[in-house]
């Protein structure tokens, strides 16, 4: 057996280099402390504050607490040391083999945040989706969205949430727009348009895309 089907990673992605999940991390906490200031942000602020006590004072830095540890990252395929659906066949691809250890400019076209997570939506290039799976851009089986829907990169979580949420919330989102409920466009805020999809679901469209390098490769753990 060759050595990619013995040690196969947890997952694959491209890991962003320290400065450039420096600045990401940055303008992420940017954006939480902005949005949590704003007063229609404040008036919808019910989807993340408990039922019973709704009265109390929303830090969304705490309420986001889980936060990736090492580098940010924008996975590609879980392939859970290659237990995952499709993992030897991702891992045998030409293409992965051949960019593996390689550096690449990856897009963020918008920052977004759920009650559950907070993530940076990423545009994939030609050749990025050339690394992008088949199979990871639907929830449910029926599902018929672009490829690369779900490129992210988790900024953080809420208690109790796991990062994998983050792809999931994102593609909630690429449904929404999908479907035609384009989100309501609230105000021009710092870094761009803000857009409100309801039930706590938002959007920053960045007025300039951020351009972060990264490496792509695979994790261990
Ligand atoms: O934030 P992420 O993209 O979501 O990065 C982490 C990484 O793998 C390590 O946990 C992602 N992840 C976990 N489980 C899955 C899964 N079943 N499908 C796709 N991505 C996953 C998680």
């Amino acid at each position: 057996p060759s050595l990619e089907k013995d040690f196969l990673p947890l997952y694959y992605g491209w890991f962003l280099s320290k400065k450039s999940s420096e600045n990401l991390r940055k303008t992420g906490q940017a954006f939480l402390d902005e949005l949590g200031s704003l007063k229609v942000f404040k008036k919808e602020s019910k989807y993340f504050l408990p039922a019973e006590d709704p009265k109390v004072k929303l830090d969304l830095t705490s309420y986001f607490a889980k936060r990736p540890p090492s580098v940010l990252h924008c996975t590609t395929k879980f392939t859970d040391f290659g237990k995952a659906m499709g993992a030897d066949e991702y891992a045998q691809q030409e293409v992965v083999k051949a960019s593996y250890g390689k550096a690449f400019t990856l897009t963020i076209s918008a920052l977004f945040l759920t009650t559950k997570t907070a993530g940076a939506r990423v545009e994939l290039s030609e050749q990025e989706l050339l690394l992008w799976p088949g199979d990871v851009d639907k929830i449910l089986p029926t599902d018929n969205l672009p490829k690369g829907s779900r490129a992210h990169i988790t900024l953080g979580c809420a208690s109790g949430i796991e990062p994998v949420q983050t792809g999931i919330d994102l593609l909630e989102f690429v449904k929404l727009e999908k479907a035609g409920t384009k989100g309501d466009e609230i105000e021009e805020i710092g870094g761009g348009k803000l857009q409100y999809f309801g039930n706590g679901m938002w959007m920053l469209l960045l007025s300039k895309k951020i351009e972060v390098k990264a490496i792509f490769s695979g994790y261990y753990g």
